[in-house]
């Protein structure tokens, strides 16, 4: 199902404080010996922020979109707004133990979906990404569903409601292309800027966990993965 087109190199690093070195380079081996009869694509590496393009191929995406659309129908898209009262022009929803949230009382991650219902559990396609490119036996806590449509962005942020920083971010794009800016571990100063189009994983561990980074415009309908248009990114992290 899922297709190792990026080369899997600097995305295999976790915490080594977890003390799982062994398992993950016996995880890397066996992915490395898997892949031998394939070419690998190459990855790109931006301020420790590693791409892996093409991650699942078409089929991956249209059968993890249908774990998607069952979980949204449990959990409903929400608009959140931002503490300063402001709707954000993404819409969200969450699955797992916890979902992030924003209103006006600030960001936070709560144990249910403002309908009083618990968060509905990862899909496991979504598990297996994130158990291919971390190598980590420990779960994700939140699995975090974005969507844009036309016109949505999210300005410059830094992820920081969780505990543990030495665990890395993961993230899944699917349906249009998105251009990603990646800055600093302080606000301001200069920034790169990538495209992530559908398939592509990208995973935030060590020193690039916590940089500032934000989506700047979505290209509406260069994908045909959601008929509409619209982009869904999936971020997964581990909460407390
Ligand atoms: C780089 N989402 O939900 S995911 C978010 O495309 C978020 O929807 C964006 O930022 C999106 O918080 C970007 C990629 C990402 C996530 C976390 C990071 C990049 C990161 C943490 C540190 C550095
Ligand atoms: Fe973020």
């Amino acid at each position: 199902m899922l297709r190792f087109a990026g080369y899997i190199g600097m995305g295999i690093r976790p915490c080594n404080r977890t003390g799982q070195t062994k398992f993950m380079s016996c995880r890397a081996d066996r992915i490395m010996r898997e892949r031998q009869d394939t070419v690998p694509e190459p990855t790109i590496a931006v301020r420790g922020v590693t791409v892996f393009r093409e991650f699942l191929d078409s089929s991956a995406q249209v059968s993890m979109l249908e774990e998607l659309r069952d979980l949204v129908a449990a959990a409903p898209l929400l608009s959140p707004q931002t503490p300063y009262g402001r709707p954000m022009s993404v819409r969200m929803t969450s699955a797992g133990k916890y979902g992030w949230r924003s209103d006006r009382t600030g960001y936070r991650y709560e144990s249910r979906h403002p309908s009083g219902a618990p968060w509905p559990a990862i899909p496991g396609s979504v598990l297996s990404v994130w158990e291919a490119v971390t190598g980590l036996r420990r779960q994700p806590d939140c699995c975090l569903l974005n969507f844009y449509g036309a016109g949505a962005r999210m300005g410059m942020h830094q992820d920081r409601d969780e505990a543990d920083f030495s665990f890395p971010v993961v993230s899944v794009s699917l349906g249009d292309d998105a251009l990603f800016r990646i800055g600093n571990r302080t606000r301001g100063g200069r920034t790169e800027s990538v495209w992530l189009s559908s398939g592509d994983v990208v995973v935030m561990g060590g020193e690039s966990r916590l940089l500032y980074h934000g989506v700047d415009r979505i290209r509406h309908g260069t994908s045909g993965l959601l008929k509409e248009g619209g982009r869904i990114n999936l971020t997964l992290r581990v909460v407390d």
